[in-house]
């Protein structure tokens, strides 16, 4: 409904500074090299690249020292995240549906950011084995792969650094709904509680099934189902069986079916506006296979939103 013209952009994202392993910059080159533009171009859609991050050095200057606040990384994960957000803002203006292709989920800082910016009534389904809902207070790794929701929220935002201030707070906490969480700081469950924000954990899916969770969470921030909607896709929602190459893995997470099934049920709505795929590590994973697994998942969710599966 949102995009009955079928155009979108590829923007990549080859980014690991919001987090401590190696290898997650190389997501997006795995990905294309899978085939992913051609396979989304296959379901009719006509599809562009832009390469926002083209000439930085982030991988250089990536560190596991910790700064004063705690942090690790500031200057580059949020320099990252503003040209995200700045690439993500024109394709959205230009009436072109983003795909990011990660590169680890700091960067959902940029797209929630622009996305928000774009159409301040967009919500947002956050498909991930972890809240990433830190703040610079409560994380305890440092790691801002961990906290990109915070920031565009402004929870606890005092604490943000000088770095961060550029950030439009703009995302309300009845805006977000979580799919697949199992995985959640305790801090991060205090955010949650207090600001009441809808969250379907494993055990909620275990109780009703996807197709009904899929439907509560959608019921929770889009009740009429007339806001477009951002879903910021991690990997690691999926079970660590299908896709293991990915740098922070849990147990007990969605079956292959049942992670495809949520790309697919929000193609169906037709309210899809903007996507993240996030997290894959080329470097991890035990085998070739292993990382055969992690990236053909990860087209296949970027395939399943787009729209292969309907008829
Ligand atoms: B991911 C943890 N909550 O803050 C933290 O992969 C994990 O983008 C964050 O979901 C995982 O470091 C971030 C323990
Ligand atoms: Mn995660
Ligand atoms: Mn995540
Ligand atoms: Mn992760």
């Amino acid at each position: 409904r949102f995009h009955p013209d079928r155009k979108a952009t590829i923007i990549t994202a080859p980014f690991s500074g919001g987090q401590p392993k190696n290898g997650t910059e190389l997501g997006p080159k795995f990905i294309l090299d899978a085939g992913f533009k051609s396979q989304i171009e296959e379901l009719g859609w006509q599809v562009d690249m832009k390469h926002p991050l083209e000439g930085t050095n982030y991988e250089d200057l990536r560190t596991d020292e910790k700064d004063q606040q705690g942090l690790k990384n500031v200057g580059i994960v949020s320099d990252c995240c503003h040209r995200i957000y700045k690439s993500i803002k024109e394709t959205a203006a230009s009436g072109r549906l983003p795909i990011t292709i990660g590169g680890d989920h700091s960067i959902g800082t940029g797209t929630l950011a622009a996305m928000l910016e774009h159409n301040p009534d967009t919500c947002v389904l956050w498909i991930d084995a972890h809240a990433d809902i830190n703040t610079p207070s409560t994380t305890e790794s440092g790691n801002l792969h961990g906290c990109p929701v915070s920031f565009v929220m402004g929870l606890d935002s005092e604490s943000y650094p000088k770095e961060y201030q550029w950030v439009p707070k703009v995302l309300k906490p009845n805006r977000i709904a979580y799919i697949g969480l199992r995985d959640v700081d305790a801090g991060e469950k205090e955010i949650l509680r207090k600001y009441n924000i809808p969250a379907f954990s494993m055990h909620h899916i275990d109780k009703y099934g996807i197709g009904k969770v899929f439907e509560m969470a959608l019921d929770k921030i889009n009740p009429n189902r007339e806001f477009p909607v951002h879903m910021s896709y991690d990997v690691d929602a999926i079970d660590p069986s299908f896709v293991p190459a990915t740098g922070t893995r849990v147990e007990g997470g969605l079956s292959l079916r049942e992670g495809l099934y949520i790309a697919e049920a929000i193609a169906e709505s037709g309210l899809l506006s903007s996507l993240d795929i996030v997290e894959t590590n080329p470097l991890l994973g035990e085998s070739q296979q292993n990382v055969l697994d992690t990236v053909g998942a990860a087209c296949a969710i970027g395939r399943c939103a787009m729209g292969q599966t309907l008829l």
